[in-house]
């Protein structure tokens, strides 16, 4: 990518530079001085504008040379865009509906012409709001089995799945604020970590001489850099979802590479565990018991949602080097391959609660914090959210190999939080 000639677009400009676009004259109508620009980029990386005309609207997302959340001392490649766009390709192929559709990609610029999707808001922000969306553990549940799935050497042609593990290995430096972020930061004394201090200093300390726990985070930090599984998102929390009543789109997948499975799944579930122990933090307006009760819901159902799709797709269109028909289906063992499909979710099920609960732990004691317990302004309040949630997470990836469903799962979480558990 040719660095040199990269320019951040502003407000001001970004109608004369991207005018000419019949990407956006075809949305927009041709009258560019009547175009509508707003910035509105709260992520940690990125550029986001939405632009606007009595014909319709699209976004503009482009990257910048920087980590904006930290500032131009962080730098970060602009080809991290290039990844989104691929990423974006393949999700919208995998999972139709589930992304917002592309309209143009810029590589020198970094940026994205996608659809404005409205009346849609942030899922983190809804859940905050108490709003119970009706569909996100079924939409979800598909999203996961369908992109997972057919990503990998289940269902794609190998020589193509390589093609494909080569394109997205170039992800390095996404790969490596997850890596040094996620699993390793939170556990030592790192020096962009923060935490809800000093009423959470105690437990932190804790947390980091906790030998366990240490080995425990590191041996996801293997799982996820070393097993080459398929097509991940690589950071599906509830701030890369957009939500209607109706309507569920992923957005945000800068940090796609190939890892495992169960890293998607297991930080879209502990973005909804955080939400559940966040909850008693916004309780101005009246109980959140119902809310804490749709948000256990919600994760029952998509992950049995997840088990019910990735095993319609097992049986149906299995067809790529692994486990092959042949060995199974094709000999009249057809319990052969429901024996391999029980093994292989087993086993993302146990490593699934690992990364939930170091997941858990970064947004509390590292860098990038979550909106569901940072909003909370009292901070003794939100220090007791953050710590029942750290306790959990800390139990769930020390204990996984032990901890057999969602309920049980479930159940640890509603102890820890009516407080039956010190
Ligand atoms: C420096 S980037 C911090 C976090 O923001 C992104 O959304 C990812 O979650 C990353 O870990
Ligand atoms: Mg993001």
């Amino acid at each position: 990518m040719d660095a040199g000639s990269f320019e951040a677009l502003t407000v001001d400009t970004l109608g004369r530079r991207l005018g000419g676009l019949e990407a956006l004259r075809a949305r927009l109508g041709d009258d560019v001085a009547a175009w509508r620009t707003r910035e509105v980029g709260d992520g940690n990386l990125n550029l986001v504008f939405i632009v606007e005309s009595d014909k319709g609207g699209v976004v503009v997302k482009q990257a910048l040379p920087y980590v904006r959340l930290v500032g131009e001392s962080w730098p970060l490649p602009l080809k991290r865009s290039y990844f989104e766009y691929h990423a974006l390709t393949r999700q919208a192929a995998r999972a139709g509906g589930s992304v917002p559709e592309i309209f143009h990609f810029d590589e020198a610029q970094a940026l994205i012409v996608m659809e404005y999707l409205t009346p849609h808001v942030i899922l983190r922000r809804a859940l905050i709001d108490g709003r119970q969306l009706p569909k996100i553990a079924d939409d979800l549940a598909l999203f996961m089995a369908r992109t997972l799935f057919r990503g990998s050497d289940l269902a794609m042609e190998t020589r193509k799945r390589k093609a494909d593990l080569a394109l997205f290995a170039d992800n390095v430096e996404l790969c490596d604020i997850t890596e040094n972020l996620v699993f390793s930061d939170p556990y030592f004394e790192a020096e962009l970590n923060a935490h809800t201090a000093p009423q959470l200093d105690g437990i932190v300390a804790q947390l980091r001489a906790d030998r366990d726990l240490k080995v425990t985070a590191q041996r996801m930090k293997h799982l996820f850099a070393a097993k080459a599984e398929t097509l991940l998102h690589g950071d599906l929390h509830t701030g890369s979802i957009m939500v209607t009543d109706t309507d569920t789109r992923v957005i945000d997948p800068e940090f796609a590479f190939y890892g495992p499975m169960a890293f998607d799944v297991g930080m879209l579930f502990a973005n909804f565990w955080m939400s559940y122990f966040s909850q008693s933090g916004h309780e101005e307006g009246g109980s959140r018991e119902a809310m804490r009760a749709y948000l256990l819901g919600v994760l029952e159902r998509c992950w049995s949602g997840f088990r019910v799709e990735f095993s319609r797709l097992w049986r149906s269109e299995r067809d790529g080097i692994l486990y092959q028909k042949s060995l199974f289906e094709d000999r009249g063992d057809v319990l052969g391959a429901e024996q391999a499909l029980d093994a292989v979710m087993h086993e993302m099920w146990t490593d699934l609660l690992g990364f939930a609960g170091i997941e858990i732990h970064r947004r509390i004691l590292g860098l990038a914090h979550n909106a569901d317990f940072e909003s909370i302004e009292d901070t003794d309040i939100r220090a007791r959210c953050e710590a029942k949630a750290l306790q959990f997470g800390r139990q769930i990836a020390v204990n996984r190999a032990r901890m057999h469903s969602m309920t049980e799962a479930n159940a640890l979480a509603t102890l820890i939080e009516t407080g039956a558990v010190a």
